[in-house]
């Protein structure tokens, strides 16, 4: 029988490792000590902490095609770099000005603005490099389609564009709609692009990748609808980070509409959704199955 709480401590394991394996100054260095500062700042942002909930849905949808849990590692580290990234970049003073991130100081506040820009380019650049490289998947057609992936999921049409168009909320007047799709854009995408990249390496037909991306956008609404209930029920200590960011701006978000309950049953509901876009697969999509009910219970 599947079990969520030993595999997700195993991939959060292997991915600590690996990105620590992978960031370092033997790896990534030019010529002279230049660079040690941007990835001990890289390393910062990125190791002791995190769900590592990309990586996971990476090894589960390639684990729906028997590949081996470390053949998936590579391609979740990449999302990953991408994902703490995007955290370093988000708390900026430009962005969210933030201080606390996982429980400890955000990037800009451990190192300085510069750096901290730098270190979010150089994981953005690295995920790449990595993708590219011939150990993340022997075949050099799979490596292509995982980097058009991510980059589709992180980019203008991605996460970049769903953040810009948050930006742009702030001053008021989007629809329903509107919101619904800049989050699918911000959270949603790369969560999309982490299921779709497990499939990839695991050889998924069309049929199959359709099945996944609809499990993947249900459950990227999931864990957007229960980060919105968690901004006003969860506490400092549970977030490593100031909660309740999003109620106090006055941000449109599910729980401001429907209230507390409400936003609970359409999470519910989402998780139903997401779990019956897995009908076709049997007991090898219980990992993908467990997470998108896990989305429903975090509380943090
Ligand atoms: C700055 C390019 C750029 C993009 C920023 C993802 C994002 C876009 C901003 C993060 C802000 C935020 C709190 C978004 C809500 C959802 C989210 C991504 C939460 C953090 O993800 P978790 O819960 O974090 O997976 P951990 O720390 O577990 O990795």
């Amino acid at each position: 029988m599947y079990d969520f709480a030993a595999d997700s401590a195993d991939c959060a394991r292997a991915v600590e490792a690996g990105l620590s394996e992978y960031l370092t100054g033997a790896r990534l260095s030019g010529p002279g000590p230049a660079a040690d500062r941007v990835i001990a700042a890289m390393r910062h942002g990125s190791l002791e902490g995190g769900k590592r909930l990309r990586p996971l849905l990476v090894r589960q949808a390639a684990a729906i095609f028997s590949v081996p849990r470390e053949q998936a590692l590579p391609a979740g580290l990449a999302v990953e770099m991408i994902h703490c990234y995007s955290l370093i970049h988000d708390d900026l003073p430009a962005m969210d000005d933030d201080d606390l991130r996982r429980g400890r100081p955000t990037v800009h506040k451990a190192f300085d603005e510069a750096t901290a820009i730098l270190a979010g380019d150089a994981l953005l650049t690295e995920a790449f490099a990595l993708l590219a490289n011939p150990g993340t998947h022997p075949d050099a057609e799979v490596r292509i389609r995982l980097v058009a992936e991510l980059a589709a999921g992180s980019g203008t049409g991605g996460m970049v564009g769903g953040q810009m168009r948050d930006i742009e909320g702030e001053k008021g007047g989007f629809t329903e709609a509107e919101i619904a799709v800049m989050q699918a854009m911000k959270t949603g995408a790369l969560i999309r692009a982490s299921v779709r990249m497990g499939a990839l390496i695991g050889g998924a037909d069309a049929r199959a990748l359709s099945a996944l991306t609809a499990y993947a956008e249900a459950a990227g609404r999931a864990f957007q609808l229960a980060d919105d209930i968690l901004d006003v029920t969860a506490t400092p200590e549970t977030m490593g980070k100031a909660t309740g960011k999003d109620a106090e701006a006055g941000k449109q978000t599910v729980v401001a509409r429907l209230g507390l309950e409400g936003a609970r049953e359409m999470l519910d509901r989402t998780v139903s959704e997401a779990v019956s876009a897995l009908r076709t697969f049997g007991p090898r999509a219980d990992g993908l199955r467990a997470t998108a009910r896990y989305f429903a219970s975090r509380e943090k």
